[in-house]
């Protein structure tokens, strides 16, 4: 029985053949991880299309984050978010960080860099701010608040592989960025990750932590972790990478009919991307204001009863974690407590037909009063 169900992504795939062709020398050559041909090539191929000098991949987007906030061996606290996925602020705290929480933009709900500079003192040491759903940062003014107070700049780009600003690509900015390839994502390696960065002392240093430390036959200079990428999932993303740009060109066709179908609704809001972002519109955010008349938990009920699933990604704010209850749930971060209340992920996926879109939209529209 086929599946009926709208979830809120579906993972891109080549085809059977075109991954089976892909792995196929893996049969010969029994190399299956430990930083092979098909790991050697996915790297090659994603610095060409993030136009990067330097990349690590990783098994994951959060075994990335933690790496590189333990290579560049920050200590103290660190100013970031609190309307992002569990991964940022668990990253964080898992490497014996505090995480200082500043409130988000209403306009696109990334960190707010007006909120930044008040909460910098001398135990500060890096801001750690989130490009959510494809929208960047404010690149600009964080960057500038962190040269005048010597800080690290290490963005979350889980959600902006292949985004653009004035054709400058998301992975140039900051010291570091990180991609995760999650199935979830636009671009895929079924589970991955990668760090971008600035400074190439790094990539020994990267490239040594994912395993183990080891540095040579006989020789391991850090305590490293086990945090390497397979060949099957970097064979995954070089067969993905060949179909992105028409896989974004098709989500862009899928962005704009729902845009077209919510954005005059009263009380409904949704943001076009900003001028200059090429977007990779792996997200469709959509607020419900009280001018709507039906809340957004309504609204999800309504499309659930219809086998419709879509997500309330970012719901609850870290800082309402249970695990975090007492240590960081003080920050009064009010436009990141309205919004993340207030929106949902509507489904979003390169082959969501106009039909499904328009009956998607059909019945959210139903739930205004
Ligand atoms: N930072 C940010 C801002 C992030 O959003 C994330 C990950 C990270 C860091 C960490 O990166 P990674 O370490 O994950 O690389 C999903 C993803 O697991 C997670 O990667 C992602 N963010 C987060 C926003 O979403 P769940 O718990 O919502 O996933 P799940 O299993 O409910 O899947 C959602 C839908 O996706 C399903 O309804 C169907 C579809 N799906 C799912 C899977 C697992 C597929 O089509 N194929 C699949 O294989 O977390």
């Amino acid at each position: 029985m086929p599946d009926e169900r709208i979830l809120v992504t579906r993972s891109s795939m080549p085809t059977l053949e075109e991954y089976v062709n892909e792995i196929a020398p893996l049969w010969d050559s029994h190399f299956l991880t430990n930083m092979g041909e098909k790991h050697q090539q996915l790297e090659r191929d994603l610095l060409s299309y993030l136009d990067v000098d330097n990349i690590t991949l990783f098994v994951n987007g959060h075994n990335a984050l933690e790496c590189v906030l333990e290579a560049m061996d920050l200590h103290g606290k660190v100013i970031t978010t609190p309307f992002t996925f569990a991964s940022t602020t668990h990253a964080i705290v898992r490497k014996g960080l505090t995480p200082v929480f500043a409130d988000i933009r209403p306009d696109n709900y990334t960190l707010d860099p007006a909120k930044i500079e008040e909460l910098i003192d001398g135990e500060t040491t890096a801001i750690l701010p989130v490009h959510v759903y494809g929208n960047l940062c404010d690149v600009e003014a964080i960057q500038d608040i962190a040269a005048r107070h010597g800080l690290k700049v290490i963005y979350d780009a889980a959600h902006a592989f292949g985004v653009r600003k004035n054709g400058v690509s998301s992975a140039m900015f900051g010291d570091a960025s990180m991609f995760s390839f999650h199935a979830t994502k636009v671009f895929n390696t079924i589970e991955g990750g990668a760090v971008c960065y600035r400074d190439h002392d790094l990539k020994e240093k990267l490239d040594h932590w994912k395993n183990f430390g080891i540095s040579g036959l006989e020789e391991v200079e850090y305590a490293g972790g086990n945090a390497k990428m397979n060949e099957f999932c970097a064979a995954m993303g070089v067969c993905n990478l060949r179909h992105l740009p028409d896989e974004i060109a098709k989500r862009k066709l899928v962005a704009e009919r729902y845009w077209d179908n919510l954005e005059d609704v009263p009380g409904i809001v949704v943001h076009r991307p900003a001028e200059g972002i090429e977007s990779n519109y792996c997200y469709l955010p959509v607020v419900f204001e009280d001018e709507f008349g039906a809340t957004r938990d309504d609204v999800y009920a309504a499309l659930r009863a219809q086998d419709i699933f879509a997500r309330k990604y970012f719901y609850p704010l870290t800082t309402q974690f249970d695990c975090y209850r007492g240590r960081f749930d003080s920050y009064e971060t009010p436009i990141a407590a309205h919004v993340s209340t207030h929106v949902l992920t509507l489904p979003m996926f390169a082959d969501l037909t106009m039909e499904q879109v328009d009956r998607i939209c059909a019945i959210v529209r139903s739930c205004a009063r």
